[in-house]
């Protein structure tokens, strides 16, 4: 018989079914290796479950969610760029100083000068602090190598980062942007990025495809290559659209299903129904958003009102969003874009999980994963409330406690 480990006494947060949150008063749950066997009130836990029981815990009416999941970040690269938001401070624009060098071509500068110890070692540090706040699923994208060598050495630094208790899912962000020794050749860069993704893919390295369609990055045609190099492999894409104007890039990303389109501050009405027709997620980042102080915001409620699912992310990085919050981010999605804090929860689990192609994962339901986060809180509408304080008190992943 299969060991079954029991909690009870919990406000679940099940986000499925139809009551506001999924919300179940006085709710238990039991799992069976990394799954979820069962969830409901513990009157009605089947007998056979009952006999099987090796381990039971009381939750003291504690608040439990799905475990959180961060589906957009850039978490590998090496130094930082404090100094860049000091120049934007004095005046200079992000697309300034993009286009004078600094930027993501300065990341990658330091990311190429950085060992993988070295890039391993500083991405730790910043997966720990996500960690400590609930995440149990997250995304990291590369981008900061911009060669064949630099991009794998990112990649693997990533996929090592499983080792420190999280679910990591790897995306190749090869079309970041054009380094310096592909200057004036940006055809033969999305070429040579296009080339190198088999052997990445070969050597497990690669769960997704991304490109940074915008002026200041890739342009539509050059992004469709780069998606059909992907789909000749079988990889899903994603991509970041219409972040500083509008490219099309979600209409594109729509012919070639992708999982989600992020940013989206300048999305159209024609791109919000293409995103529709193809059940694409929307990844709202409100830090970058923040950090680098746009006044254009999402079109929320043209998203809401065609039932594209919104997820809601950190976009972890060093040029625009340099948060490690997942959490404040839960805040800043319903302070600056309104969403609220029942659909900013969704958009850190459910709709995030969706935005990875993740089935598995997201809500508390017999048959998913038993990833989930026990807060010492009275509500969820508490995780959008706060910001700078953590309230978690456990998290545990496949059913084994972290914390
Ligand atoms: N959009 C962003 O917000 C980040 N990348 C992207 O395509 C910024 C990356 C950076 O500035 O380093
Ligand atoms: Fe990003």
């Amino acid at each position: 018989m299969r060991r079954t480990k029991l909690w009870r006494n919990a406000k679940l947060v099940t986000l499925a079914g139809d009551q506001p949150w999924g919300m179940l008063e006085q709710g238990a749950f039991a799992s069976q290796g990394e799954h979820l066997q069962w969830v409901g009130p513990l009157a009605e836990l089947p007998e056979d479950l009952r006999a099987s029981v090796v381990s039971e815990v009381d939750l003291g009416g504690a608040v439990v969610t799905p475990g959180l999941i961060d589906c957009h970040t850039h978490l590998v690269y090496g130094g930082q760029r404090a100094h860049e938001f000091e120049m934007r401070l004095n005046g200079a624009s992000y697309e300034e100083i993009a286009r004078a060098g600094g930027g993501i071509r300065s990341t990658v500068a330091a990311t190429r000068n950085a060992t993988e110890h070295q890039l391993y070692a500083q991405a730790a540090h910043r997966v720990l602090k996500l960690l400590a706040e609930g995440v149990t699923t997250l995304e990291v994208k590369s981008g900061y190598g911009l060669s064949q060598a630099a991009e794998t050495k990112m990649l693997r630094v990533a996929r090592r980062l499983s080792g420190l208790g999280v679910d990591v899912r790897t995306t190749y962000l090869g079309a970041h942007a054009v380094p310096a020794e592909f200057e004036g050749r940006q055809d033969e860069y999305v070429q040579a990025v296009c080339d190198w993704l088999p052997a990445l893919r070969r050597d497990g390295l690669v769960d997704a495809v991304d490109a940074f369609c915008e002026g200041i990055g890739f342009s539509p045609a050059q992004t469709r290559k780069v998606f059909e190099a992907a789909r000749a492999l079988g990889l899903p894409v994603k991509l970041h659209a219409e972040q500083l104007s509008d490219q099309g890039g979600t209409q594109l990303a729509a012919e070639f299903k992708a999982l989600s389109c992020d940013h989206l501050e300048y999305l159209s009405d024609a791109g919000v129904q293409a995103m529709a027709a193809s059940g694409m997620v929307a990844t709202l980042l409100p830090g970058a958003y923040y950090f680098l102080r746009e006044t254009k915001l999402p079109p929320v409620q043209a998203l809401r009102d065609a039932g594209v699912p919104i997820a809601i992310s950190t976009d972890h990085n060093p040029g625009t969003s340099p948060t490690l919050s997942l959490l404040l981010m839960l805040n800043m999605a319903c302070t600056l874009f309104r969403l609220t804090p029942e659909e900013a929860l969704r958009g850190v689990t459910i709709h995030a999980a969706k935005a990875l192609g993740l089935a598995d994962r997201g809500q508390l339901v017999a048959g998913q994963r038993a990833d989930f986060c026990v807060w010492d809180i009275e509500h969820p509408n508490e995780l959008s409330y706060y910001f700078g304080r953590n309230p978690l008190r456990q998290v545990a992943r496949g059913g084994a406690e972290r914390k």
